[in-house]
């Protein structure tokens, strides 16, 4: 009995501090700048409300730091270089760039060629939230991500000359959540390059893509080549991938002969010119539970065994490809697959 009421106490005392964390938590929510951005405004106001708003994203960022909100009005916002995310919020106070009231503002890069140093955003930084936003035209990606637990939420990405979204150069932590990138290629290198997605050449761990819909874009939906980490990958969407010398994957879960162990879950791939699902030389062992393949060229296509453990695939679907699937080294749980 004694014993059950210290632990009351315990508990007790836990929770008084949790309730203590979590005041804490709301007085620094209290101190959060918001900031107001609109293509009709003037960087003179204080861009304290939407009445007063700035013009410039740039100049509304240079006055931001860990817990700044920054609101961008309706309307498009044109730019010539890239906007660079170099400085870095908290856990507890991340920078935010937030659509407001439901509108989705357009973030233009047309003024940018094409080149591999015209991306869009381009976020080293770490506990950045880009929401609600739609990113078109960038020279190259529409938002590039080298630093750490960033999270990009439904924004809509389109009609860029490379990636649409690429995490590389040892990105971690990251969460990509609602995403669309569509339409994205490469005309300087005839649509080899440009994914939907992409966490390749060197990521850290901890990247996650959660509903995420990657379609006609000329290379690859989801592009996972020479990751060096596992990425994480739920209910995400591959579609109609490959235009000019695109490869035309759906997801490309490897490359370069890494062994990178990613999960996908929930994922389909529909209509892709070459494979639904592409082991791309990855020497990992890869997971896919309740995936579906629907009229690639080939739906699943997993010619290596792993080179240590096994490969697993449970409750995936194979339907309507033009090639057979191929698939070596698996343990193969209530699948439909066409070998
Ligand atoms: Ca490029
Ligand atoms: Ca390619
Ligand atoms: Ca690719």
């Amino acid at each position: 009995m004694k014993k059950v009421k210290r632990g009351i106490r315990i508990l007790t005392a836990c929770f008084m501090l949790a309730g203590l964390f979590q005041f804490n938590e709301i007085s620094a929510n209290a101190a959060t700048t918001y900031y107001y951005v609109s293509p009709s405004g003037n960087d003179s106001n204080n861009g304290l409300s939407k009445d007063t708003p700035f013009k410039n994203l740039t100049y509304a960022l240079s006055k931001a730091s860990a817990g700044t909100t920054i609101f961008l009005l309706n309307g498009t916002y044109n730019f010539s270089s890239p906007i660079k995310l170099t400085s870095s919020g908290t856990s507890s106070a991340p920078i935010k760039i937030l659509n407001y009231n439901g509108h989705t503002p357009v973030i233009d890069f047309s003024g940018e060629s094409e080149s591999s140093s015209n991306r869009g955003f381009q976020i080293s930084g770490n506990y950045w939230v880009l929401a609600g936003l739609k990113i078109q035209y960038a020279g190259d990606n529409g938002i590039y991500i080298s630093g750490n637990y960033n999270r990009i939420q439904d924004c809509y990405i389109t009609k860029c000359c490379d990636t649409g979204l690429q995490m590389s150069n040892g990105a971690s932590y990251n969460r990509i959540t609602r995403v669309t990138s569509t339409y994205n290629y490469d005309s300087a290198t005839n649509g080899e390059n440009a994914d939907g997605f992409a966490a390749k050449l060197s990521i850290g761990p901890g990247n996650v893509f959660e509903n995420c819909i990657a379609e006609h874009n000329s290379d690859d939906g989801f592009d996972f080549y020479y990751a060096g980490n596992a990425v994480s990958v739920y209910n995400c969407q591959a579609n109609y991938s490959g235009v000019g010398d695109g490869n035309g994957n759906g997801f490309k879960v490897g490359g370069n002969y890494t062994a990178d162990n990613h999960y996908l879950e929930g994922c389909s791939a529909t209509g892709n010119k070459l494979r639904g699902f592409d082991q791309n030389n990855n020497t990992g062992y890869l997971t896919l539970v309740g995936c579906t393949g629907t009229g690639n060229y080939v739906n699943f296509y997993f010619p290596k065994a792993p080179s240590s453990g096994s490969h697993k695939f449970t409750d995936c679907i194979s339907v309507n490809g033009k090639s057979k699937d191929k698939i070596v080294g698996a343990t193969i749980t209530n699948c439909s697959f066409n070998q």
